[in-house]
């Protein structure tokens, strides 16, 4: 039986070698999959219609969601540190930030260490990286590389390719998805692959392909019940800089002009997301913004009017700037069906991290509170995954390495923190898969101003310490309080919950080597500093 599997195959190389891929050839039963790793960078999870928030339900992502129909989609997949640079290098190394190095963004990724893309050359595959990278230094461990500049620009991105820098025109998420299309249609078809699609999109500051600038403009997104939230009880909350309404630069992320009838933008900082579209891009911008911005000024809302009237704005371009993503799923989806590849290629949704989408006030991320610290997942792979398959397990970004290894049949090495999640996907569902997470995030004093923290989430409830220039303590119960508005540390009746978490929190630490140096905290000084240069940077009036 091996035998004629093997023969056919050869046979079918023969036959199609000289084509360039019009089958792939999928005969061998020991075939290892091929893997595409799709990652947008802050999609949260409400804003994926397979989720169904109802956010998401008024501006859908059909394309995204055939990846959960197709396979499986997790739901309680978490990062261990709510950021960019950092989830990526937890993504690639399979380790906590504390032990790959890369704790906070603007840090520089070592990227001599082992990483995922490395270990699968060495099982035969070939690797290929187009889009963000965001870790600064020459991406290894891939065959192919074509990253964009730093965080990218919305409209004709810098990419980076060997040592060229070039400038190409277009909208950036487009741009990826074609170079993605490129990469398949002339990689080498006798090996497996391992591809990396990293969107840019929907990143601050939101700015939707001029197809969809209008695409949401009748939509009213549902105002979170804790949108006006005062955050009693959470002091790292009153003081983080990343509020809709307070924060929000008026020109750059919300697109308001000085004037009815003007195109000039209010509070923008950095002209060069604007400067860089060519005049028919600008054209089209202006056209499409001008008569929302004049109906902005008929209709003069202030107060919390004004704050709904923001979010509505946020939301829209947000959403607009998603639904080029799933556009870019799609076109990959049916590039890999058309080419009949399904069985046997991994197929992956996620981001970096999660993202507010005005949940407590808040855009961004940083927080250990529910909304960014979950991370979508949606995984297809039709040989090994039954079709709407759910995974109710604590995952996280730690887990993608080992699982993309096992799945690959190579040997997930020991020093790697994560946990292979085949079980989970290929029926012997493992309950005790995992008890608590661990997180920690150390971007401290840096944008939007959210303290280091650390904790640990179960199934039910959660812990997580502030510290730096605060020292406080919060705890949930997720189940009787899911938007985490009551802080129940202190209260008597959760005294033993308390020293259980406690408890298990300090098993984490030690299990993962946590060590002293990972608390570290900043001269008083610098934090003032800090907030006075953010609050300038918003437009603020700060001596
Ligand atoms: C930029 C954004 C911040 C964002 C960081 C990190 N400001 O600095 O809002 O938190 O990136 O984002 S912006 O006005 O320049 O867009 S991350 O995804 O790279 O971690
Ligand atoms: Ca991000």
């Amino acid at each position: 039986m091996r035998f004629k599997i093997a023969l056919f195959g050869l046979l079918s190389i023969s036959l199609f070698s000289c084509k360039s891929e019009t089958t792939e050839t999928t005969t061998s039963e020991e075939k290892k999959p091929n893997i595409i790793f799709i990652m947008a960078d802050d999609h949260a999870t409400q804003a994926i219609s397979a989720y169904g928030h109802p956010v998401s339900q008024l501006a859908p992502t059909p394309n995204i969601d055939r990846i959960a129909e197709n396979g499986a989609l997790f739901k309680n997949n978490f990062c261990t540190n709510s950021i960019c640079g950092p989830s990526r290098a937890v993504i690639l190394t399979g380790k906590f930030s504390h032990e790959n190095g890369f704790r906070m963004n603007g840090e520089r990724f070592d990227g001599s260490q082992p990483t995922l893309p490395k270990y699968l050359q060495k099982a035969g595959y070939q690797t290929a990286i187009v889009g963000k990278w965001h870790l600064y230094g020459a991406p290894q461990g891939f065959d192919y590389w074509d990253i964009l500049n730093d965080q990218g620009n919305y409209y004709n991105p810098q990419f980076i390719k060997d040592k060229d820098t070039s400038i190409i025109e277009g909208y950036t998420t487009d741009i990826i998805t074609e170079k993605a299309l490129g990469w398949l249609k002339e990689k080498d078809s006798s090996q497996p692959f391992f591809l990396m699609v990293h969107h840019k999109a929907p990143h601050r500051n939101w700015m939707p392909p001029i197809r969809y600038i209008n695409k949401y403009d009748s939509i009213n997104f549902p105002v979170p019940e804790s949108y006006f939230s005062e955050h009693e009880n959470q002091e790292a909350a009153q003081q983080q800089l990343q509020t809709i309404y307070d924060d929000m630069y008026e020109g750059h992320d919300l697109k308001m002009v000085v004037s009815k009838g003007s195109d000039s933008l209010r509070h923008n900082p950095w002209t060069t997301d604007f400067d860089r579209m060519n005049n028919e891009q600008r054209e089209a911008w202006n056209k499409a913004y001008r008569p929302k911005n004049d109906a902005f000024f008929e209709q003069n809302p202030k107060g919390k009017d004004l704050a709904i009237w923001k979010l509505q704005r946020y939301l829209r371009d947000y959403m607009g700037s998603v639904k080029a993503v799933d556009d870019g799923v799609g076109k990959i989806l049916n590039y890999i069906e058309e080419k009949g590849m399904m069985e046997n290629t991994i197929i992956v949704y996620t981001t970096d991290q999660g993202f507010y989408l005005g949940e407590k006030g808040f855009f961004d991320k940083r927080f250990m509170y529910e909304e960014s610290l979950e991370m979508p997942m949606l995984m297809q792979y039709p040989k090994k995954i039954k079709k709407g398959t759910t995974v109710d397990a604590l995952t996280q970004n730690l887990d993608f390495a080992p699982t993309f290894l096992d799945f690959a049949g190579a040997e997930i090495p020991e020093d790697m923190q994560g946990k292979s999640m085949k079980p989970l996907l290929t029926g012997n569902t493992d309950q005790n898969f995992r008890e608590a997470i661990y997180y920690h995030y150390y971007d401290f004093p840096a944008f939007h101003m959210v303290k280091r923290h650390y904790g640990i989430r179960t199934a039910r409830y959660k812990l997580m310490h502030f510290y730096d220039d605060i020292d406080t303590w919060e705890m949930y119960d997720l189940k009787e309080d899911p938007s985490e508005e009551n802080n129940i540390y202190d209260h008597p009746e959760y005294a033993e919950l308390q020293k259980e978490l406690h408890q298990k929190l300090e098993d984490l630490q030690s299990k993962y080597h946590v060590t002293e140096k990972e608390f570290q905290t900043t001269p008083p000084e610098k934090v003032e500093q800090a907030y006075k240069n953010f609050r300038r940077l918003a437009g603020e009036n700060v001596e």
